[in-house]
């Protein structure tokens, strides 16, 4: 198990797998038994089936499946990998908007990985059935499936990235704070939110705009009452460093007159029914069409109608509806109207007035609706979505990206987008979609992290302050001291919720002081996200990939090791003025209030009550290790390049090396001011 060994990945195949941009290393498939598994075909439900099995020993931790619901730990729960918009984000859910079919298994004498290259319908029951096994099935039975073993954690979730490829590397910008909400309609209170963050030195980097900017919901548009010049909109707001943030939902208003419409279905590149009719559904806009991003042309065509925002300046989207959301087909409407005349004809039937009701409640992204359309990747190829509906938001995404790399191959773009699977994260970040301004929301964000990262996903990050239900400013202010430490830092929220905005608040100055600890920590954090991507490594890891000795440590389920040098453990609960927590190793606490004030306690390995004051959290630092704080500013073109302070262990003794944005290198300006350091 040490990080010598080397990893071995195998490629077995079965059926007739689709092709899904997930790997970008060709394995030759093998024949030979497959290491750890049971294989065994067909379920009662679905007779292709194939299912994998292994028993579980009862100390084996499981890691990964990126997105979903529950613990860092992943035993215990039946997951479901059906790309869904879920706005409960429970406990007892199996599914949310992406599919991450990884799942590292860590136990006494074994670590050994799995990765399902399977884009339909996968489930998880990890202990659920019995509680020493885990069953993974693939209800298609056509998938790749990958096995590794031979390393560490830390080294087995590394050859899974070898093999699926380097991530997206985010502009600087992007790590800079986000302010967003549901509703911003116009100019003026875009303005508004800009002029109130500045005039109290809360930093800014970014607003974005939901899809009220647009004309009727209609992607591509904006409304002219709203934004009338938005060329010239996006440059006054570049003077004020400030940069807009679209947001682009997936359906495609079906209008005649409406430019991405009518030249959509020229080209051919929507979704069609089985008779080959154009496939409508409702979203926002009304009936829309579905672009088929599984089609190269489809996907070119889609890329470039951004084209005309990007000229406009605009350097950075979000991608939101994509699993994709459907509200509902005609179809679904008219079946649910069928059910309810059937139930006025025997009101006294009450069995029949429930499955009206299920009929009406199911209309929403209903199965039978995503078995009525398909894909055609090659002309005269084509697959039925359900086959394939988990690649869709990975197919918005890519096509978002290849279409900023067709404008300017040398920029790099922000993109983050609501719907994933593995792959995507070569091109664009992830937020976690819904959340609510729910304390238990802070530790699921904090439990999603690093199963995100091992994934490749590591710009990415939860809606702060939470998107449902009204925030408290505790709450918000305990988020955000999450959010100064995950790569994407937004605070958005839901239209007619409470407004979330920092400068909403009795104790701005409170909410700002954390703030800024964020803008003191990018050039670290940036690096180290650099470094993740350009070594295949995860900006954040469960505390067992680096003390997997540790059994304690192991079982650690709300701390999550940050880059090289740091671990983080924040506050989740109301009203609690501190925390335990346990440290691997002897580590320096740093109890921030803000970048210019904190307290730095050189704590011993073992357990330690934190207290930490609702304005108070903490970032631990492992021996013989320093971090770079610069100075700060109000957004990231402030940002000094020099002039760092380093709070650490020793600091003669320890290094940082900054990777920087051309690649793996160390900045001289840090170099020469640590040796200025270590000269005394
Ligand atoms: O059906 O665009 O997750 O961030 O604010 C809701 C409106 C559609 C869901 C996204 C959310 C966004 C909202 N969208």
């Amino acid at each position: 198990m040490s990080e010598k060994n080397a990893v071995t990945i195998r490629r077995f195949c079965f059926g007739e797998p689709v092709e899904t941009d997930a790997v970008v290393v060709q394995l030759p498939a093998e024949t030979g038994p497959i290491p750890y598994l049971q294989v065994t075909k067909g379920t009662e439900d679905a007779a292709d089936a194939i299912c994998f099995s292994f028993r579980m020993d009862s100390k084996d931790i499981l890691f990964g499946l990126g997105e979903t619901v529950r613990g860092q730990n992943k035993r215990g729960h039946r997951y479901v990998s059906w790309n869904t918009d879920e706005t409960m984000h429970v406990e007892d859910k199996a599914s949310l908007y992406a599919s991450h079919n990884l799942l590292l298994v860590f136990g006494r004498n074994r670590v050994f990985g799995l990765f399902l290259d399977d884009p339909g319908r996968v489930t998880w029951d990890l202990g659920y059935t019995r509680t020493d096994e885990a069953v993974m099935i693939s209800e298609s039975g056509n998938l790749n499936l990958y096995v590794a073993d031979g390393g560490s954690l830390t080294e087995l979730a590394r050859a899974f990235r070898r093999l699926t490829g380097r991530s997206y590397l985010p502009p600087y910008w992007s790590l800079g704070y986000i302010q967003s909400r549901w509703g911003y309609a116009s100019e003026e209170e875009v303005r508004r939110v800009v002029r109130e963050h500045r005039e109290r030195k809360i930093p800014l980097d970014s607003v974005c705009l939901d899809i009220d900017y647009m004309v009727h919901f209609k992607n591509f548009t904006w409304r002219r009452d709203g934004f009338p010049d938005l060329g010239a909109f996006v440059q006054e707001m570049r003077k004020e460093h400030i940069h807009l943030v679209p947001i682009i939902d997936a359906g495609i208003r079906t209008e005649e007159g409406y430019a991405p419409y009518d030249s959509g279905r020229e080209q051919g590149v929507f979704c069609r029914r089985e008779d080959g009719t154009l496939f409508e559904a409702a979203v926002w806009p009304g009936m829309c069409c579905f672009p088929d991003f599984l089609n190269r042309k489809a996907r070119e065509w889609f890329g470039a109608q951004y084209r005309p925002l990007l000229e406009a300046g605009l350097e950075g989207f979000w991608n939101d509806m994509n699993e994709p959301s459907l509200f509902f087909t005609e179809e679904g409407i008219r079946d649910a109207f069928r059910r309810a005349e059937e139930q006025q004809k025997h009101p006294e039937d009450y069995e029949g007035m429930w499955s009206t009701k299920n009929a009406f409640n199911g209309i929403q992204n209903s199965m039978a609706d995503y078995r009525q359309f398909y894909h055609e990747p090659e002309a005269g190829k084509r697959i039925r979505h359900d086959r394939v509906h988990n690649l869709y938001g990975a197919g918005m995404t890519r096509a978002t990206a290849e279409g900023f790399r067709a404008f300017d191959p040398n920029k790099r773009f922000l993109l983050f987008s609501r719907s994933s699977y593995i792959g995507a994260h070569r091109n664009g970040g992830i937020w976690m979609g819904d959340n609510i301004s729910w304390w238990s929301h802070i530790e699921l964000a904090l439990h999603m992290l690093p199963g995100l990262n091992m994934c490749g996903f590591l710009y990415c990050g939860c809606d702060l302050g939470g998107f449902g239900g009204n925030v408290t400013e505790d709450l918000l202010e305990r988020f955000l001291q999450l959010g100064v430490f995950l790569p994407l830092m937004r605070n958005h929220s839901a239209l007619h919720t409470r407004e979330q905005e920092a400068y909403r608040f009795s104790n701005v100055e409170t909410l700002r002081n954390t703030i800024t600890v964020r803008y003191a920590l990018i050039p670290y954090l940036y690096s180290e996200l650099m470094k993740a991507a350009l070594t295949d490594g995860m900006l954040y890891r469960p505390l067992a990939f680096d003390y997997p000795e540790d059994e304690r440590a192991c079982r650690v389920e709300d701390q999550l090791m940050l880059g090289g040098e740091c671990m983080i453990a924040p506050v989740y609960r109301q009203n609690a003025w501190g925390r335990m927590v346990y440290l691997p190793e002897d580590m320096l606490l740093v109890r921030f209030r803000s970048a210019a004030d904190y307290d730095l306690i050189p704590l011993e390995k073992g357990d330690h009550y934190i207290d930490l004051k609702p304005e108070e959290f903490p970032l631990f630092i492992r021996r013989g290790c320093l971090i770079p704080l610069s100075e700060g500013g109000e957004y990231t073109d402030m940002l000094p390049e020099t002039g760092f302070r380093t709070p650490g262990w020793d600091a003669e003794e320890a290094e940082y090396l900054l990777y920087t944005d051309d690649g793996i290198s160390t900045a001289p300006k840090l170099e020469d001011h640590l040796r200025k350091i270590r000269q005394g």
